[in-house]
């Protein structure tokens, strides 16, 4: 027998909070007050074509499951994205939560099931390599919600 712990969690998978997205005008300002403020890092920063964002991932904390808490800054590339029609409508502020997943097709399905629009027919790529899926705001009490499974 194994002494390993055994996984434990809800029924949808989610297991803790991945990170919050943050919509933003400069990119490179938005880095400087987080850096300036709370002392957090940029850990990784891409541009990600498919979801136009150019972006940096800011680490809060680890956490015991392998995973870990970030801020997600999101400036758009193009203006017909999702973040620029955000930042028409609201200006900057927090754009999405994100919950981690070890398996983020099963948690998307099981969640879809219970009556809640699933955005992405399959998984697309997120931050790193990692497989990540939308829900709709308005099925979610008006919260942007993205399930991600990390790629390590
Ligand atoms: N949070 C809460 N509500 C939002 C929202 C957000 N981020 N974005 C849009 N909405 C609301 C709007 O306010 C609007 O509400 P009303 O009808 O009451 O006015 C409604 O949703 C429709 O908004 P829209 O601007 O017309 O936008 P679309 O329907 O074209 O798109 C959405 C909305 C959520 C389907 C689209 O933004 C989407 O597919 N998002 C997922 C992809 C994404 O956001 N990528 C960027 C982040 C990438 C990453 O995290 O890696
Ligand atoms: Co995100």
């Amino acid at each position: 027998m194994s002494d390993a712990p055994v996984p434990t969690g809800p029924f949808s998978g989610l297991t803790r909070l991945d990170h919050v997205g943050i919509a933003c005008r400069d990119l490179d300002a938005s880095i400087e007050f987080y850096r300036r403020t709370y002392g957090f890092e940029v850990e990784h920063q891409e541009v990600n074509e498919e979801q136009g964002v150019r972006e940096a991932m800011l680490l809060v904390n680890g956490t015991d499951d392998g995973g870990a808490t970030y801020i997600q800054l999101l400036e758009p590339t193009r203006d017909d994205s999702p973040v620029a029609k955000f930042l028409e409508r609201n200006g900057e502020g927090v754009h999405h939560l994100a919950f981690g997943t070890a398996d983020v097709a099963a948690s998307a399905e099981g969640i879809g099931e219970r009556g809640v629009r699933v955005l992405d027919a399959e998984p697309r790529v997120g931050t790193a390599d990692s497989r990540i899926v939308f829900l709709h705001p308005k099925d979610c009490g008006g919260v942007l919600t993205e399930l991600v499974q990390s790629s390590q």
